[in-house]
């Protein structure tokens, strides 16, 4: 092994989500999700775009599936919708929707490409929504059903499991911040909505564990370096409450280290907790803890954090330096240092990283060829990143590029574009891109030099 390789046995994959590539809204039997909703609402995506057919990888699975076969890949990360299992939310099970995913299955299988499965990528059925969506207590224990069915149905031939992707997003961006479905702006809302999320994703390992035995199952959270825009403690403290409010909020209590007490009282302090934490409800954070076997992190930026007009918020600062497509600052530093972090603070036994990549418009030249070296320098940096944190003894498992293919980017439609292969989406001709044979390399030699 030289100082640029990766143990034997690390997983190298690549990462999607249902919503973002599928299409085929109406397909068989598929139920509607807030995101499908929210996307129709004029004025919340750029564009007005919409995942109605996005990448149709509904229907172009089997060609996707070549595509990573040539990419080398050990392991694929994609989501289940859960309105194409529920087209009701709970209760009666669409068959049509377990077949695709059972097909999906197989063939990845037939490559030897492991299935990392995620129960769930944001696309809650609408009908969950209208009867509270995540804010409502409920909507966890439905959760726990659905990871239940899947279970039951894949458990056999699918080994790795992923409860919620980025509960941060499911909470805050969207029931906070409001600019992702089902678009609200009522901070007391998000922090239940973040309880629910955390609490669903405990019944849910306990579900998945009785249904399929045998299997590694974990959480992904998403993370942002928070960096003090000055030594001054102000600064300091004001990159603290941001480090809470993105990262600590959500693994604090997954880790078995309840809520972070200075949240609490910066919440309390900002009026977001009128009633307290009356969400909480005894065993709930007993539940929250039940044991993983890995942590998925995402990680692709830093924010630089300085204080802000009271002393329980902060601003954020913009500084000069070189960015993605997306607006989001290069900062590999942050990536190895949250890794150890991960292992040294919070002990996970084991982390994969479960998203990182970068947002770059470039698409075919003349030649057909497209010429995406600022990805692949991304890319080189954080897999740098990644292997100094191995060899600096943090268990890391694998890691999934996020992504595939150029995809539906949420509330800023398809203007940006993550993939490894380029996706026309006129004639969804799928172009691999530079990066694509880039990570090919870096797979084969299970090594890349920094
Ligand atoms: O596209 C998203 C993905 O769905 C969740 N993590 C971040 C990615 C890039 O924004």
């Amino acid at each position: 092994m030289t100082g640029y390789d990766f143990p034997q046995g690390f997983v190298w994959g690549t990462a999607t989500a249902a919503y973002q590539i599928e299409g085929a809204v109406h397909a068989d039997g598929r139920g509607e999700s807030i995101w499908d909703r929210f996307s129709h609402t004029p004025g919340k995506t750029l564009n007005g775009d919409n995942g109605d057919v996005a990448c149709d990888h509904y229907h172009r699975w089997p060609e996707d599936i070549a595509l990573m076969a040539d990419l080398g890949i050990q392991a694929y990360r994609f989501s289940v919708a859960w309105p194409r299992i529920l087209p009701s939310g709970r209760g009666k099970i669409n068959q049509a929707g377990i077949d695709f995913y059972s097909r999906l299955v197989d063939r990845l299988l037939e490559h030897g490409i492991t299935p990392f499965l995620t129960l769930y990528h944001w696309d809650l059925p609408q009908v969950l929504q209208d009867s509270g969506g995540w804010p409502a207590r409920d909507t966890a224990q439905a959760f726990a059903e659905y990871a239940g069915i899947v279970g039951r149905a894949l458990g056999d031939r699918v080994k790795h499991w992923m409860t919620i992707n980025e509960p941060w997003c499911v909470s805050i961006l969207s029931h906070y911040m409001g600019e992702h479905a089902p678009g609200l702006q009522n901070p007391p809302l998000a922090l239940a909505a973040a309880h629910h999320t955390l609490l669903g994703h405990g019944w849910a390992v306990q579900e998945l564990r009785r249904e399929a035995p045998a299997c590694e199952v974990g959480i992904v959270l998403n993370y942002t370096a928070s960096v003090p825009a000055s030594d001054s403690a102000a600064d300091q403290a004001a990159a603290r409450r941001y480090d809470g409010f993105f990262n600590r909020w959500f693994s604090d209590p997954v880790a078995g280290l309840g809520y972070p007490a200075d949240m609490v009282a910066n919440y309390s302090a900002a009026g977001f907790l009128p009633d307290g934490m009356n969400f909480v409800q005894p065993g709930d954070m007993a539940t929250i803890a039940t044991p993983t076997d890995f942590l998925g992190a995402n990680y692709y930026t830093r924010e630089v954090i300085a204080a802000g007009e009271t002393d329980w918020d902060w601003q954020l600062v913009t500084l000069d330096t070189e960015r993605t497509a997306i607006g989001w600052e290069i900062y590999p530093q942050g990536f190895y240092e949250l890794l150890l972090r991960l292992y040294s603070h919070y002990r996970f036994p084991k982390i994969y990283v479960t998203e990182n990549g970068a947002s770059y418009a470039e698409g075919p030249d003349s030649a057909g060829r497209v010429r995406d070296e600022r990805r692949v320098r991304y890319l080189r940096q954080h897999f740098g990143a990644a292997q100094r944190a191995i060899s600096a003894g943090v268990p890391l498992g694998g890691y999934f590029v996020w992504s595939l293919l150029d995809n539906f980017e949420w509330a800023k439609g398809y203007n940006d574009r993550f993939g490894l292969v380029h996706v026309n989406y006129e004639t969804q001709q799928r172009t691999p891109k530079d990066s694509f044979a880039f990570f090919k390399q870096v797979i084969a030699e299970n090594a890349v030099e920094e």
